[in-house]
């Protein structure tokens, strides 16, 4: 086992992240699909923009019924991804460049593919029978009410043994039975194999979910359209990552980010509080959810964004940590979600939300492509959508008449995971430079205009002022560690924190809106100097108590 120095044991606190979706970032061979060469070839990339750490969406051997989230061998690259050589020398080639790797752990189920589900399905008796979850029918029909994410039940019969298994998504993602001390032991083995290559942790895909309720009762009817709440507060989900952390995660020394899907802002601090020894941090889903209810689009506002903002960090309370993201592979593309993707506005916005994003008390995760204000796909018909999701819902909602095939796409064209997944924008070249070959997922056609290679050459572009932001935050502790406050909490355009750390004290002023707006400084509070602004309009100067915001102007002051 290697043991890592860390001068520092919650360095990713100071870090930023970037996640790699490896099938969409950048393809080596010409096949369309992006590879783990790809990103060898594109790790100066990252180190200029200067981000700390990598996330890497899965890279495991699957049949990729969800993109690599129903995993056949936890042991074995992607075919399409590459070879064990290939991992191994991307990460190397990270090392040499300072850069630490975390990779996605998905063991709250595995594919149906894997050897284990398909010794499982053999017979009762099979020795790894219980590696899933298995019940009889109930009058009939499945043993309760659960439904699967991707469309219909959670549950799926097999005749052969004459019985359901549970799959909280696709039927090709059959979840694990963490009851069985086997399989935490089997996980246990599976992130030691990697910690031992050398990645610094782990994100954790669906985390909460691995403990089931007692019993399996059905949901009561008012969970049915959001059962996560049930499926996220098993009783021995807790029980089961202080057993991982004492086994794991301590004696390496390992990073662990769960994605906290259907934890609530009480349950949060449960799961990353350190003196508990669970998680390092959680992604909280209540910002990307704020204005959607599942696949369809809802208003929102900007006092509810701000009061979810203090709400987490409250959870992050003295003891906690979290992470600070507005964008993944699960959502859309975070200019058109919560700024504003009209080209006027387009690249000062994106600034305006990166401001946002790497000033919180939280560790950034920056998603591929935001970097750059890529935004959402102009999509408008179902057979351009790839998503298992998309196509679910389609066959559970559309095709038995219950939603309108119009009004189920024109939500989709807001909070669809595709938008997320279309190929990086490298360049103005074919194909966006992603390929040479014909890609998986079409390019956005406005890769003309919003490319890497257009703004890396572009000293006021949104690349390089996330390159300031992030060298920025990375000489500012109050930015990373300081108290988070927000100063005017009411106000419908203009979003006004404070970050305090002893005396130095810096204010985050963000007008999310396209109106010219003067504002009177809450509290008495002067600024010092303008240290950062995204160009929108003038910064004001020592000693002023008002400031003159310019549409979706963005500006870090010192106070
Ligand atoms: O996603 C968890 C999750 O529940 C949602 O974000 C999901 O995308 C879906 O929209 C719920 O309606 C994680 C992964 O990030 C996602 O890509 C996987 O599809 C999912 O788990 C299953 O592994
Ligand atoms: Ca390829």
């Amino acid at each position: 086992m290697e043991k890592r120095p860390l001068p520092n044991p919650a360095w990713w606190k100071d870090a930023v992240v970037y996640q790699i979706y490896p099938r969409s970032f950048m393809d080596s061979n010409g096949d369309g699909i992006g590879d783990l060469n790809g990103i060898s070839a594109k790790l100066d990339y990252l180190q200029e923009l200067g981000v700390d750490v990598v996330w890497l969406s899965p890279h495991f051997d699957s049949p990729n019924a969800d993109n690599g989230y129903d995993i056949r061998d936890y042991r074995k690259v992607m075919a399409e991804f590459g070879s064990m050589a290939d991992f191994d020398h991307l990460l190397a080639g990270m090392k040499a460049r300072g850069i630490q790797l975390i990779i996605d752990l998905v063991v709250n189920h595995s594919s149906d593919e894997h050897d284990w589900f398909q010794q499982s399905r053999q017979s009762r008796d099979n020795p790894y029978r219980d590696f899933y979850i298995w019940r009889d029918a109930v009058d009939g029909g499945p043993p309760n009410n659960y439904p699967s994410f991707f469309g219909g039940s959670a549950w799926q019969w097999e005749a052969h043994t004459g019985q359901y298994y549970l799959h909280y998504f696709a039927t090709k993602q059959p979840d694990l039975n963490w009851e069985n001390p086997d399989v935490r032991h089997e996980v246990y083995e599976v992130m030691r194999f990697w910690l031992d290559k050398g990645v610094a942790g782990f994100r954790m895909d669906v985390i909460p979910f691995i403990s089931k309720q007692d019993g399996l009762p059905n949901l009561p009817p008012e969970h049915l359209a959001h059962p996560e709440a049930v499926y996220a507060s098993g009783p021995r989900v807790h029980q089961y990552l202080q057993d991982m952390h004492r086994e794991v995660l301590a004696p390496y020394g390992a990073v662990a980010v769960g994605e906290a899907f259907g934890v609530d802002f009480d349950a949060a601090p449960l799961f990353t509080d350190a003196r508990r020894g669970e998680l390092s941090m959680v992604f909280h889903f209540d910002i990307v959810r704020l204005d959607r209810d599942n696949w369809r689009k809802i208003p929102w506002t900007l006092p509810q964004l701000k009061a979810v903002y203090t709400r987490i960090d409250q959870t992050g309370g003295s003891h906690g940590w979290n992470a600070a993201f507005l964008g993944n592979h699960d959502n859309p593309r975070a200019v058109s979600h919560f700024g504003d993707d009209r080209p006027a506005w387009r690249a000062l916005s994106a600034k305006a939300l990166a401001t946002l994003t790497l000033t919180q008390r939280a560790t950034p995760f920056l998603y591929q492509g935001d970097e750059l204000g890529m935004a959402n796909f102009p999509f408008e018909r179902i057979e351009q959508y790839d998503d298992v999701e998309v196509k679910g819902n389609w066959r559970m909602l559309v095709e038995t008449g219950q939603v309108p095939a119009a009004e189920y796409l024109a939500h989709l064209r807001e909070t669809s995971r595709d938008h997320a997944r279309t190929p990086m924008q490298w360049s103005a070249d074919a194909h966006a430079g992603f390929t040479t070959g014909t890609p998986w997922l079409a390019v956005n056609p406005d890769y003309v205009d919003w490319n890497a290679a257009a703004q890396t050459a572009d000293p006021q572009s949104i690349y390089h002022h996330h390159r300031r932001l992030l060298a920025l935050r990375r000489s500012t502790p109050a930015l990373v560690h300081g108290a988070y406050h927000d100063i005017d909490p009411a106000h419908p355009q203009v979003f006004a924190y404070t970050r305090t750390l002893g005396d130095h004290a810096y204010l985050v002023l963000l007008n999310f809106s396209t109106e010219a707006l003067p504002y009177a400084l809450p509290g008495g509070l002067r600024v010092a100097e303008a240290v950062l602004d995204n160009g929108a309009g003038d910064t004001a100067s020592a000693g002023a108590t008002q400031v003159q915001l310019a549409p979706w102007q963005a500006t870090v002051y010192r106070l």
